[in-house]
């Protein structure tokens, strides 16, 4: 009798052991951080004689369908446009007709948001006179 209750209770016991065992389940993988829906470029301080490192970062890659937002943190103001690449120092300005990107003004401390559905690389410049800028973006699917 006494034994049939001992036997009762290891069976128990190691019924809830596997039981517990077999209940674990495997920690959930860690969440992926979400690629940045918005990726900031800052126009540095006297960036009008940077060439291609008046952008920071100068070059970025986004995925497409990615909103890009420059901020104009230099205390003068400046353009972005379109460019068709060349030297970094003296890129060529594309004519309006194809130019993806295309802001008059960009004064001190304001920004301006662009997304890029389409993939491909877009080279952009100031083409303010005595101005030597050029960033690229590179879109990809
Ligand atoms: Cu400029």
């Amino acid at each position: 009798m006494k034994m049939g209750v001992l036997a009762a209770v290891i069976f128990c016991v190691l019924l809830g052991w596997g039981v517990g065992r077999s209940a674990e389940t495997p920690p959930a993988e860690p969440a992926q951080p979400a690629p940045p829906s918005v990726v900031m470029i800052k126009i540095v301080m006297d960036a009008e004689s940077r060439c291609d490192n008046a952008y920071d970062p100068p070059v970025v890659t986004v995925k497409a369908g990615t909103t890009v937002e420059w901020i104009n943190q230099d205390y003068e103001t400046h353009t972005l446009i379109s460019s068709a690449g060349g030297d970094p120092c003296n890129p060529k300005e594309l004519s309006p007709e194809v130019r993806v990107i295309d802001v008059g003004q960009l004064p001190p401390r304001k920004e301006y948001r662009k997304t890029f559905a389409k993939p491909g690389e877009y080279l952009y410049m100031c083409h303010l006179p005595f101005h030597h800028m050029s960033g690229k973006i590179i879109v990809v699917p």
